[in-house]
């Protein structure tokens, strides 16, 4: 008689039992692993870092250039979305002048130590919050996974400063440490906490779904630009519907890295497949 149950359910789980698509993740271009400690050891503690200058002026110009005029309406549909802040979704049907921030090696090597490999990209959208917007609502970014807290973060985001970030242009706002909390909301004590990330255009700060922040008022005369990424864990449903809304065109001209991301990849052993098989087959021609 066969065996009736699994051999080792530690195994089952973790083997990824694709043959022809060995996985990718973690093969990028591998970052300092004294800058990823360094870097892992603030977010541990404070729930988010900020790394300055991570990408070129040039870079920065080309971003901006490129996303400005794709901003279809100058308000969003709720104070979350924000009524004075312009968000751009489905980015890569739109524009891949973003990828490099997507799959940057200093950024996938912090989530390498954060999830499971072949992580996914829960969203991508460009916010740009225009002048007399208010504070956002404070959240925590992974909120909607509704697993107990404390907890280890389900998500993770990136915010690119696409624009400098000052405490009167709208410079996202974190309360430092909160990503240790359990499910309590803010204290008025805990909101005097409440930190703007200030930094200069082509800095990142990256920080854990379960850290409270939200985007700042914008009490200045110009808009603050940023590019934000949201990645969560393999086995975690992301917010958009990348399967849906990306044509396999567009998908082909991401890297391996992106594409991973985009769902082309399998959590062990098999979640993610295609009629039975690895779903990177799809982008065979
Ligand atoms: O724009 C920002 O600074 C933060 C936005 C944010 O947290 C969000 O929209 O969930």
């Amino acid at each position: 008689m066969g065996r009736i149950v699994v051999e080792d359910i530690e195994e089952y789980s973790q083997v990824e039992l694709a043959k022809k698509y060995p996985s990718t993740a973690g093969s990028q271009q591998q970052a300092s692993a004294a800058e990823v400690d360094r870097l892992m050891a603030a977010i541990e503690r404070d729930g988010y870092v900020i790394i300055e200058n991570v990408i070129s002026t040039e870079l920065v110009a080309e971003i901006k250039e490129d996303l400005i005029p794709r901003f279809e309406y100058d308000s969003g549909r709720n104070n979350f979305e924000g009524f004075k802040t312009q968000r751009l979704y489905a980015f890569f049907e739109k524009s891949l002048v973003c990828n490099p921030l997507v799959d940057h090696p200093l950024i996938l090597g912090c989530l390498d130590r954060i999830f499971e490999p072949n992580y996914l990209l829960s969203q991508l959208q460009a916010i740009n919050i225009l002048p007399g917007e208010a504070q956002q609502p404070l959240h925590p970014d992974d909120a909607f996974y509704r697993v107990q807290r404390p907890r280890p973060p389900l998500g993770a985001a990136t915010i690119w400063a696409i624009d400098d970030f000052t405490e009167e242009n709208g410079a996202t706002v974190v309360i430092p440490r909160s990503h240790l909390w359990d499910d309590r909301m803010p204290s008025e004590a805990d909101l005097e906490h409440l930190t703007p990330v200030v930094m200069p255009a082509g800095s990142v700060v990256l920080f854990l779904g379960t850290l409270w922040h939200g985007g700042g008022a914008n009490r200045s005369h110009a808009a603050r630009l940023c590019v934000s990424a949201q990645y969560c864990a393999p086995w975690c449903r992301t917010q958009e519907n990348y399967s849906l809304s990306l044509s396999r065109q567009t998908v082909k001209q991401c890297s391996e890295h992106i594409q991973r991301m985009l769902g082309y990849s399998i959590h062990a052993p098999f979640m993610g497949f295609v009629d039975g098989k690895h779903p990177r087959r799809l982008l065979e021609d």
